[in-house]
């Protein structure tokens, strides 16, 4: 198939999934055109089937606002037409379904069919969804898609909820390229690095927005150090930063952690893990605790949303209400304190993580393609 996909480029989930997906596709001989404003950051251009096209924001005076949705349109009636392609994947709602869909209307008058496929990701949905602002344009382009997908049963439920849907959702959960995270180089001399009296390491990902409450992970994590010799690795960097670089300065734990930045390969972050702290207030997968999961690295997460679908109390790790700190300091001591409940956490953690490999989920995505190509 000769497939386009459009998404955000950045460290954001449904980047990572959209790249990732498109390189398993050209892996089993698909073509995939990468359509949008950046290269994405996991993508190797030079790989074969891979394509890219930019689009291309010119910086006009008259516009306070560049208007990027209409660019994006343009760059995919242009892709779809020249490439020929037969069909077009977008991840996030925002702005890429309402775009897709004009796409396909301008191509129309051409006598081009071309179906497109929305994935819903998070907070497409839950965030930027519940602004009334974008409530039209969503449940529009969504009742216009050909075919939608939600990364979880919990965000499909949300979409209902939300927006007046009258057509089907099916869940295609996200994945995991399962052997990029068996880490095969000696994580002894990295482990050694940050933990050099062999503390146990935690470990926290994102972008350090609010809806990740950072400062749950901080506050967990002092706890924790009262009572074991731990070391905490903040790996990303977004708005919380500063705020939580002063609230380890106050608690007196500056030595204890470490903010490391944006890492393209976290698998060897998550190879010297012990525990990995998800303590968001929504999260409609959690595809950061499913990666730490693959790297058999045990997870204290929230309850909320899509994450247990994904994190399995008392298995795989721990789950908690939100904000309930207490709780959570309390379950990763449970799991850090002795050797052997680590070592079985660590592999139940791994077992779970196999059910989401890429291996299982990608003929979902190739099989719905195929369906929706039938039927346009
Ligand atoms: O919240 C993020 O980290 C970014 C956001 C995105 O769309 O890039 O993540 C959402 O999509 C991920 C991939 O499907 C999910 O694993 C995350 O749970 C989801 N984030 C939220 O729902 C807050």
């Amino acid at each position: 198939m000769n497939i386009g996909i459009v998404c955000y480029p950045t460290f954001g989930g449904s980047g990572v999934v959209a790249t990732e997906l498109g390189k398993a596709l050209a892996l089993k001989g698909h073509q995939v055109h990468f359509i949008t404003y950046q290269q994405p950051v996991k993508l190797d251009i030079f790989t074969e089937n891979i394509y890219f096209h930019e689009v291309k924001v010119s910086n006009y005076p008259l516009f306070d606002y560049q208007p990027y949705e209409l660019v994006l349109t343009s760059k995919l009636v242009d892709v779809i037409k020249f490439e020929k392609l037969d069909l077009l994947h977008v991840h996030y709602a925002i702005p890429h379904a309402s775009a897709a869909y004009m796409a396909q209307k301008i191509l129309a008058e051409e006598g081009i069919k071309i179906p497109f496929i929305t994935t819903l990701h998070g907070t497409d949905i839950t965030l930027v969804g519940k602004d009334s602002s974008f409530e039209p344009v969503i449940t529009f382009s969504i009742n216009k898609s050909d075919a939608v997908t939600a990364v979880s049963e919990s965000l499909k439920q949300d979409t209902f909820d939300h927006f007046d849907i009258n057509r089907d959702i099916e869940v295609i959960p996200n994945f995991v390229c399962l052997d990029e995270y068996q880490y095969n180089g000696s994580i002894e001399a990295l482990k050694k690095s940050f933990a050099p009296n062999g503390e146990k390491i935690l470990v926290h990902i994102s972008n350090f927005r609010k809806v990740k409450r950072t400062e749950d992970v901080i506050r967990i994590f002092d706890i924790i150090r009262k009572q074991l010799p731990v070391k905490l690795l903040m790996v990303g960097d977004g708005p919380e930063r500063h705020h939580l670089e002063e609230l380890c300065r106050e608690l007196g734990t500056c030595d204890l952690v470490k903010f490391i930045g944006k890492v393209k390969d976290t698998e060897r972050v998550l190879a010297v893990s012990d525990l990995f702290i998800l303590p968001s207030e929504t999260e409609s997968f959690g595809l950061a605790a499913l990666e730490a999961m693959a790297a058999r690295t045990p997870v204290i997460s929230t309850n909320t949303g899509g994450i247990p679908e994904v994190n399995k109390n008392g298995v795989s790790g721990y789950l908690s209400n939100i904000g309930n700190i207490e709780e959570m300091a309390f379950n990763s001591l449970k799991i850090l304190s002795n050797e052997k409940t680590l070592e079985q956490f660590k592999e139940a953690a791994y077992q779970q993580a196999k059910k989401f490999d890429i291996h299982s989920i990608l003929p979902m995505y190739e099989a719905l393609y195929e369906r929706v190509i039938k039927t346009i």
